[in-house]
């Protein structure tokens, strides 16, 4: 089937459903088909509307009531129980859209939803045609050399645990200042620079326990695309939209290796 599945992940309020409303605008206005499907089942508002909607089959507050649950309880047995409703909501998919976009916008909190099994599988079940990860971040919360490289190391364990095409975001880039910007620009087109800002901030020990580490980060940088955008002021994103048409494009003959080089 000639569709491109895209799951937009990321942690707590980095822009997962503002990314989604925003790229079906674009998708909209350039006349390509897309379907939005929303997996959070906690949202208790979302900027789009969704076409499938987990909160049809199960909702926080349900699971919460039910099974007299807490919160965060909730929202994991909540995603777990998606995976009661994966038919239903393949149905609904098949139904809806036979080319074109798929975009899922997954929960709030990713650590619910990329780090437990029933994630891995719903994203295993839902991937109609060729799969792939938005994978978003606060660039607000990573304007320095360690703030920047946990977010690295957190896109990398989702690349290691999905291993499907990742496009990585740093959104909000509005709320930096131009240097600010810039030098995050920077560490991704000469991450020696990152690595050596690091390095002043570590001491002896803590020194050598990382280098190994760091080197695994140069190596993300060097070879996965990042992006710097804002969903705010609609800026960035035109990059976003031609790498992911063009792997959308290139349907299955489309070499991972070459669409995680770092765009320019
Ligand atoms: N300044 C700024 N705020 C943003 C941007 N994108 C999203 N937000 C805000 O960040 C908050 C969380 O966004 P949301 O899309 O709900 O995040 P999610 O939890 O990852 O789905 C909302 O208040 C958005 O308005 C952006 O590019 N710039
Ligand atoms: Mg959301």
């Amino acid at each position: 089937m000639n569709t491109f599945t895209l799951f937009v992940m990321g942690p707590a309020g980095s822009g997962k459903s503002s990314f989604v409303a925003s790229f079906a605008g674009w998708l909209e206005n350039n006349e390509i088909p897309y379907l939005t499907v929303n997996l959070d089942p906690a949202a208790e508002y979302v900027p789009y509307t969704p076409d499938v909607d987990i909160r049809a089959y199960v909702t926080a507050k349900q699971v919460m009531d039910e099974y007299m649950l807490g919160p965060n309880g909730a929202i994991i047995a909540a995603v777990d129980l998606t995976l009661n409703f994966i038919p239903g909501i393949q149905e609904e998919v098949a139904e809806s859209i036979s080319e074109g976009y798929i975009l899922v916008d997954t929960p709030g909190q990713m650590e619910i939803f990329a780090f437990r099994r029933s994630g891995v599988e719903v994203v295993k079940e839902l991937t109609i045609g060729q799969g792939g990860v938005a994978f978003i971040v606060d660039a607000a919360l990573s304007k320095s050399p360690p703030t920047f490289v946990s977010q690295i190391f957190l896109a990398s364990s989702v690349y290691y645990r999905f291993r499907m095409p990742q496009l990585n975001l740093f959104n909000k880039v509005d709320l930096l200042s131009e240097k600010e910007l810039e030098e995050m620009v920077n560490w991704v087109r000469e991450p020696t620079s990152l690595i050596n800002g690091l390095e002043k901030e570590l001491i002896g020990e803590e020194m050598i326990m990382v280098r190994g580490l760091l080197e695994s980060v140069k190596s993300f940088l060097e070879s996965f695309s990042i992006y710097f955008v804002s969903t705010k002021i609609s800026k960035g994103l035109d990059s976003v939209y031609a790498d992911l048409q063009k792997i959308y494009k290139g349907g299955e003959d489309y070499e991972i290796p070459d669409y995680m080089r770092k765009s320019e």
